[in-house]
């Protein structure tokens, strides 16, 4: 090698080109990683109003600012935007994306112009979505379940928003094949299967549903606009169809849905636990397993959505058993990170504190999961502000603390500055009590009785209610704080090195940000990820 060579000239990936044309049809998984990080991050501040605005008609009994029907539309936007816009694609298309092939010593995707498709389909199927709100009779009133056969009547704009589902099912399934691909094919020099970081594993389960589950919901998804623009009987009983069975094909897929939402946070948690913890991760085996073990059970349990629908005792029965069964992989993985954690010499930054609160409520929702499980105690608070408290438990204060964790994480990889630390401490404590204020009094109501999607409740239901809508306020506060805080960090932070949190995997050796392709040359790797003890 001679002199020049050696000094090596480093260009940043978002310095390679200019203008808008280079980033909307970039093949750089990190300029799409980028893209998808300002849309998903806009719908999810878009869908935040929506459900600031349900909690303030929520403040008092009676119509307070908003009628029935509005609200029945704020709910379903609320529902949608958050399920298909931001925590469904959000930590595959954002963080996948920018950290898979980094993880594994790959230059990009295997698929660079597919992973393009992707995006733009993700921001059809967007556009699309929003666009309910201002033509015809106003966004669905279905909730984001589209049960029919009340879906398949309602004059609001079911067909459009189901064809945006249709479409960022399309986006999904490509990132799903991308991702499966690149994992089975770009894995760099030396690294097998049980050498690659735990958030690929995730990712790679999450690709399996993403592809085999999604294609359900899709031909579901086109079963309403046939039966509401053709009269085809599928599910009105009116014209001979079964709304059961809608049911039935919507939680096949719908079910599965919540693992690409959680497992990939799980990566993430356990990408963060070792960086932090200074120590290789306990039971990585376990843990790719029961990653493996959770995919497949979900496959598994869609009837505990149904337990009130009418199905033979038999069914029920079985659903709710197998519904236990999942439990048991998630409970490993619980196990495994507090042993991880176990005398370690903890770094307490703030990534790591997100992992934290992240245990703490995946607790909360994951338990909560098992009293809805339980066939006899759901017939009860099925379709009560319980079954709110719970989902929210597992999809925002699960994985979208995670989301917002890694940000904190990769945020140094991604913009190449630091944040302030003590502020970003500060943000999460704020957001950490804003959420449990907002959420926890929802299952006390809910089992008292309250049912979710009304606009309007009993006097009895008020001091609740009044609690929840303080908490919302004080997590807006903390979010805005975060905001600002990272927005600070990205203009003018302290410039970042390769490695700040001192991590073993792949992502600290490249730059930050890191160049088009990553890596000058291909690393090659001879042992498991997080070696931390030499
Ligand atoms: C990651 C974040 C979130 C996700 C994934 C999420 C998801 C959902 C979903 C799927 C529904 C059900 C909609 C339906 O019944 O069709 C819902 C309802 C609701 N959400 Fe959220 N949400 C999130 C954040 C928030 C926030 C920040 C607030 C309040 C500030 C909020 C307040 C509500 C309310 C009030 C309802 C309606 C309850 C009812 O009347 O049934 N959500 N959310
Ligand atoms: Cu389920």
């Amino acid at each position: 090698m001679n002199a020049a060579s050696q000094e090596r000239e480093y260009v940043s990936f978002y310095k390679t080109r200019k203008g808008i044309a280079s980033w909307i049809f970039t093949h750089d998984h990190k300029r799409i990683a980028m893209l998808y990080f300002y849309c998903i991050v806009g719908f999810f501040a878009v869908a935040f109003l929506l459900g600031m605005l349900m909690r303030l008609e929520l403040f008092a009994p009676g119509a307070n600012i908003i009628s029935a029907q509005q609200y029945n539309a704020v709910f379903t936007l609320h529902g949608v935007i958050m399920i298909f816009l931001f925590i469904i694609p959000g930590i595959p298309a954002i963080f996948g994306n920018f950290a898979l092939p980094l993880l594994i010593g790959a230059p990009d995707v295997a698929f660079p112009r597919l992973n393009l498709i992707s995006w733009w389909l993700y921001v059809i199927g967007g556009l699309l979505a929003l666009g309910t709100l201002f033509f015809g009779e106003g966004p669905p009133d279905t909730g984001w379940t589209f049960y029919a056969p009340y879906s398949v009547k309602t004059g609001t704009n079911v067909t459009i928003a189901v064809l945006a589902a249709f479409i960022l099912g399309f986006s999904s399934i490509l990132t799903g094949v991308n991702f499966i691909v690149t994992i089975h094919r770009m894995r760099c020099h030396g690294m097998t299967w049980f050498r690659m970081p735990l958030f690929p594993w995730a990712l790679y389960a999450t690709a399996w549903i993403q592809v085999l589950a999604t294609p359900v919901v899709g031909i579901t998804l086109l079963m309403i606009v046939a039966e509401r623009i053709l009269g085809v009987g599928f599910f009105d009983p009116a014209i001979g169809g079964d709304p059961i069975l809608y049911q039935h094909l919507f939680w096949i897929y719908s079910h599965p849905a919540v693992y690409v939402m959680v497992l990939p946070a799980m990566g993430i948690v356990s990408e963060i636990i070792p960086t932090f913890v200074k120590k290789s991760i306990f039971g990585y085996k376990a843990i790719v397993y029961s990653t493996l073990a959770i995919a497949f059970v979900g496959y598994f349990v869609w009837g505990h959505h149904m337990y009130t629908s009418g199905m033979s005792g038999t069914a029920v029965i079985v659903f709710s058993f197998l519904t236990f069964l999942v439990a048991v992989p998630s409970g490993v993985k619980v196990f495994n990170w507090v042993a991880t954690m176990y005398k370690g010499s903890i770094d307490t930054q703030p990534p790591f504190w997100y992992v934290v609160a992240f245990i703490f409520q995946f607790m909360i929702g994951g338990l909560t999961g098992l009293v809805v499980g339980a066939l006899a105690i759901d017939v009860h608070v099925h379709d009560t502000h319980f079954v709110v408290a719970h989902f929210h438990y597992v999809m925002f204060g699960s994985t979208g603390f995670i989301f917002f964790g890694a940000i904190h994480y990769w945020f140094p990889k991604m913009w190449g500055r630091m944040y302030n630390k003590a502020r970003a401490n500060f943000a999460l404590l704020i957001m950490f009590i804003g959420f449990n204020t907002l959420y926890f009094p929802l299952f006390i109501v809910g089992m008292m009785g309250m049912p979710r999607r009304y606009y309007d409740y009993l006097p009895e239901f008020t001091l609740m209610n009044q609690i929840s809508t303080v908490g919302s306020f004080i997590l807006a506060i903390g979010f805005i704080l975060m905001t600002i805080n990272l927005i600070k960090g990205a203009r003018k932070g302290e410039i970042a090195s390769k490695n700040p949190w001192g991590g073993k995997t792949l992502d600290w050796q490249t730059d930050s940000p890191p160049t088009l392709y990553n890596f000058d040359e291909i690393p090659t790797v001879t042992e498991g990820p997080y070696i931390y003890n030499k």
